[in-house]
């Protein structure tokens, strides 16, 4: 087991006070925080390597390339790809998700279709496929969420009943992140399979909190961020089977994505080229290459556990308090937790949460249909990583039965 306390000296940023009280951030759903390898990585980069990739033949552009197909390869380790050429680099889970949504579904999607995805989705993973099935005339439709507070997960018997023929694409997240479900995404991707409909998952929340495996999982696509996962920011993921990426149309094209242009057009290369027109985000890359190293010398299932049992004891210890509405599963879950209070806005909660050095987040999380469906307009959620402790919950817990008493919500 690795010393938790040890980890956090790793992480520059989380040794300061903010208002005189030290530093609790439970943001991490929102980003995670860079430990300093990750730092190191893009100042070396600037500092020695910096150069153009694949185009230069002099000793720093082969060195960034080098470094730059290397990040493409450890990614690949990373989710257990069988080839780096399934990996191609976007700006993050969101640019990932549009890629599929408008090259897949334009080529095979037609009215009749059916797009089916959750009622728990964040808007990334909705908005696209909206967007997707009115160019399409394909129709959406969701798996409905059980429970008054969602408690219940996906309603899998009514998937079953969703899941026919007429189903081409199902697209879902591995976490939620504004209810902590962990959804069963091996086994959604089997059911979905099983009536001939592709697999998109959103591993957003679950790439750096969870070993995600992606032949295991028996996926199609799957989207996630580098700096949920303590990579930076302006960098992500698009997985894709080989075998459907190299059918599929470039989204974006230019230069460095094609084999011959004349002025009447042009061919293109195969993935991951195909994908990642113009200059990319090289420093970026080999920096969630370090941010990949990071997570596997600590160990992904360690951190799962660690992570998902600060979530369950924030759950226990929150459902404490008077007046206080707690979402999402009330047993096993991910490492965050998410909630209201009946007469306060979120945003009161987090604003008083700060006085007490914490860093929460109150919205609707970008899942405002979910929101609607459940009754709220927005909800405060804690959400944990690798470098938090049991003593940030006390002061949590501490700072929001401050919240009641001053509010007097019950
Ligand atoms: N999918 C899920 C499940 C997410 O949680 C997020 C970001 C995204 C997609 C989009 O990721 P991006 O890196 O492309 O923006 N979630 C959150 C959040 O919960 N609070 O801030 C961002």
């Amino acid at each position: 087991m690795p010393d938790w306390k040890t980890i956090r000296a790793d992480f520059p940023v989380l040794h300061q006070q903010v208002n005189g009280k030290p530093l609790v951030y439970l943001d991490n759903a929102a980003t995670a925080q860079k430990p300093r390898s990750v730092i190191e990585a893009l100042v070396n980069y600037y500092e020695r390597d910096n150069s153009n990739v694949h185009r230069g033949l002099h000793a720093l552009s082969m060195r960034a390339t080098n470094a730059y197909e290397g990040a493409r390869a450890r990614v690949a380790q990373f989710i257990n790809a069988a080839d780096p050429a399934e990996i191609i680099f976007t700006r993050g889970t969101t640019e990932s998700i549009n890629i599929v949504a408008r090259s897949w579904s334009h080529a095979h999607l037609k009215p009749g279709d059916v797009v089916l995805t959750t009622e728990m989705e964040h808007h990334s993973n909705l908005v696209p496929w909206q967007q997707a099935a009115k160019a399409s005339g394909a129709t959406l439709k969701y798996v409905p969420v059980l429970g008054e507070n969602a408690e219940g997960g996906l309603d899998l018997a009514a998937l079953d009943q969703l899941l026919t023929k007429d189903v081409k694409l199902f697209a879902f997240t591995h976490i939620s992140n504004s209810l902590g479900t962990i959804n069963p995404a091996k086994e959604l991707c089997r059911k979905a399979r099983a009536v001939g409909a592709i697999t998109v998952i959103d591993a957003a929340q679950s790439i750096g909190h969870m070993p995600v495996d992606v032949q295991d999982l028996d996926c199609d696509f799957l989207a996630f961020s580098g700096h949920k996962m303590c990579g930076p920011t302006g960098i992500g993921v698009l997985y894709g089977r080989r075998a459907l990426l190299d059918k599929l149309a470039p989204d974006e094209t230019g230069g460095g994505m094609v084999v011959t242009v004349d002025y009447k057009g042009a061919t293109w290369k195969p993935s991951p080229e195909r994908f990642e027109a113009g200059t990319p985000n090289v420093a970026d890359a080999i920096a969630l290459g370090a941010a990949c190293d990071y997570l596997d010398a600590v160990d992904r299932a360690v951190i799962a556990k660690h992570s998902n049992e600060l979530g369950q004891l924030a759950y226990q210890k929150l459902s404490e308090i008077p007046g206080i509405r707690l979402l999402g599963p009330t047993g096993e879950r991910a490492g965050l937790v998410s909630f209201a209070f009946k007469d306060v806005h979120a945003h009161d909660v987090v604003t008083f949460a700060d006085e007490d050095g914490l860093a929460l987040r109150g919205g609707h999380h970008c899942n405002q249909p979910l929101m609607r469906k459940l009754g709220l307009t927005s909800t405060t959620r804690a959400s944990f990583y690798l470098y938090n402790t049991a003593e940030e919950i006390d002061v949590l817990v501490a700072s929001m039965r401050r919240i009641q008493k001053f509010f007097g919500s019950e």
